[in-house]
C-alpha cells in the first residue's frame, strides 16, 4: 500500500521537531508492506498546506498519516477533527500570526479524519504505547494542513483515508521547560508511527 507520510520541521525556538526526526527513522526502513512517500512540511501558514497537497499531488497515495509536535501531550494524540479555524497561538516560522480567521471561507465548520482512529488507539495500546483519540488538533498549523488536506480530498472527490498524530515532546526538549512537561523517546514514537502504518494496511485491505 502507498502511504504518503509527513511531519514538520521545527518551529517556536524548539531545534528539533520529533515529527520530523519519526518521519526521517522510518524513511530509512519503512515497514514491509508499505511503500512509503514522505515529505517536511514547513511551519509556514502559506507553504505547509501547499507543500502537502504538492505531495499528494506528486504521488497520490492510497491513505496519508501526518505527523506534528504538540508539546505537553502525554501520549500519542491520534487527532478525530479539523476545524476551519486559525487562531494562532505563536508566530509560524515566516512570523505569520492570524487570530480569528477561518481557512477556507465558506467552508464547512470541520471535517473528521478518514483513518481508522478506534483501530489506531487499540494497535497503540495493545503495543504498551501511551495512546488517545482527541478531539482537537489545535488552531494552529497543524489543524490547518489537516483541514486543508481533507477538504481538496472531499472536493477532488477522492476517498483517501487521511488523517493527523501529534507526537508528545522528546525528553531533551522536555528537559528544557521549567517546570518539565511530559515526553516520549523517540524510539517509542518510531514504534507508534510503525504500529499506525501497519494499522492502516491491516484495515485498508480489510476494507478494499
Ligand atoms: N506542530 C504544530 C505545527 C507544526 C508542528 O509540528 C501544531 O501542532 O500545529
Amino acid at each position: 500500500m502507498k502511504i504518503l507520510l509527513t511531519g514538520f520541521e521545527p518551529f517556536g525556538g524548539s531545534e528539533v521537531n520529533p515529527s520530523e526526526q519519526v518521519v526521517r527513522a522510518i524513511a530509512r526502513r519503512p515497514p514491509r508492506r508499505v511503500r512509503l512517500a514522505t515529505a517536511i512540511l514547513p511551519v509556514d501558514q502559506q507553504k505547509g498546506p501547499a507543500a502537502l497537497w504538492s505531495a499528494v499531488e506528486q504521488h497520490w497515495p492510497e491513505a496519508v498519516l501526518c505527523l506534528g509536535e504538540a508539546a505537553g501531550r502525554t501520549a500519542i494524540s491520534i487527532e478525530r477533527v479539523a476545524v476551519n479555524l486559525l487562531d494562532y497561538r505563536i508566530a509560524d516560522n515566516a512570523g505569520n500570526q492570524v487570530s480569528d480567521q477561518p481557512i477556507v471561507a465558506e467552508g464547512p465548520a470541520a471535517y473528521f479524519v478518514t483513518l481508522p482512529v478506534r483501530a489506531l488507539l487499540t494497535a497503540l495500546q495493545e503495543a504498551g504505547i501511551p495512546a488517545e483519540l482527541s478531539l482537537s488538533a489545535g488552531t494552529f498549523l497543524c489543524n490547518q494542513v489537516t483541514y486543508v488536506l481533507l477538504h481538496r480530498l472531499h472536493e477532488s472527490g477522492r476517498a483517501l483515508p487521511a488523517g493527523f498524530i501529534h507526537l508528545p515532546a522528546l525528553p531533551e526538549q522536555a528537559a528544557r521547560r521549567s517546570p518539565p512537561i511530559a515526553s516520549m523517546s523517540l524510539e517509542t514514537m518510531e514504534r507508534a508511527v510503525r504500529i499506525a502504518l501497519e494499522t492502516m494496511v491491516r484495515e485498508c485491505s480489510r476494507k478494499g
